[in-house]
């Protein structure tokens, strides 16, 4: 499904990361893969992940809050696989003290970083990536069912993840003429490194399995797969969207 097609992963931290089910999604249906990692604290595990796994594809650092970084990723892209085809955003960053508590002490600073991080990122990446999208393209980013609605203890995220969504379709609209499409996975909770530090994670989790339609806890590789069909030609005519992969938790009313 993915042939001849080259993508770049930004989000792997470890082997339970969205990105890395995604990694391994569309790297079983033939794309070439570059792959992200944030600070040297990463670089081992990334490193470790993709050598056995995918041993021809690129690894690159890039912290998102370092221009110079995000500069560099995109030079060598260039110089390695020359067009590009699919970008997967799956990052998110807020400081442990905003997710826990009242949302209304969350600080200007704590503030700032989220939306910097998880919601601004997007746009700064497809920005980079455009140029090299000389076949038309797609973006994939996570997002989660508290943009929507309040999940206590999601606090700043939710609001970050709001914009994201929006920035979603502002990119839709921007890119569409040079058929790059841009959507969103809402994602359903699973436990990895970022959700841990989510307060309540296990209650959430637990919730969810017990009041969505399918009765369960939705698997990254569900989530991985939507990313794939997201950057197929199978989903040609859909972009600007958020799709619900939450076992259908969202539908539900009392
Ligand atoms: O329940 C869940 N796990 C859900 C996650 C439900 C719905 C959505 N999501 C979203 C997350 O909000 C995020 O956007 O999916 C995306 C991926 O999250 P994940 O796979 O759950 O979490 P994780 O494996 O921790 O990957 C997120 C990574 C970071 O990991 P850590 O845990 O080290 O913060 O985002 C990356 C980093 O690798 N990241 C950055 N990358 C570049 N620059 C930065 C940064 N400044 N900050 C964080």
């Amino acid at each position: 499904m993915l042939k001849e097609k080259n993508g770049i992963i930004f989000g792997v931290a470890n082997k339970r990361s969205i990105a890395w089910a995604t990694a391994q999604s569309v790297h079983g249906a033939g794309a070439r893969l570059a792959f992200t990692y944030q600070g040297d604290r990463l670089k081992e595990n990334v490193e470790g992940l993709t050598s056995v796994a995918m041993p021809d594809s690129l690894v690159l650092p890039c912290d998102v809050t370092k221009q110079d970084e995000v500069d560099e990723t995109f030079n060598r892209l260039a110089q390695e696989f020359g067009r590009l085809d699919f970008v997967i955003h799956s990052i998110a960053f807020a400081p442990r003290e905003a997710l826990e508590g009242d949302f209304l002490k969350t600080d200007r600073e704590a503030f700032v970083t989220a939306l910097e991080i998880s919601a601004y990122s997007l746009t700064q990446l497809a920005r980079a990536a455009a140029p090299l999208m000389t076949a038309g393209g797609s973006i994939v980013t996570m997002t989660f069912h508290g943009a929507e609605k309040v999940y206590q203890g999601y606090n700043v995220m939710g609001v970050a993840k709001a914009a994201l969504e929006s920035s979603v379709r502002y990119l839709a609209a921007d890119l569409g003429p040079r058929n790059i499409r841009v959507n969103a996975i809402s994602a359903g909770p699973i436990q990895t490194l970022s959700a841990r530090g989510v307060s309540g994670l296990s209650n959430m989790l637990k919730h969810h399995a017990e009041r969505c339609p399918l009765h369960r806890n939705v698997e990254a590789r569900e989530v991985a797969d939507t990313a794939l069909f997201l950057c197929s030609s199978l989903s040609s005519g859909i972009t600007g969207e958020t799709i619900h992969v939450d076992c259908g938790y969202n539908i539900m009313g009392i």
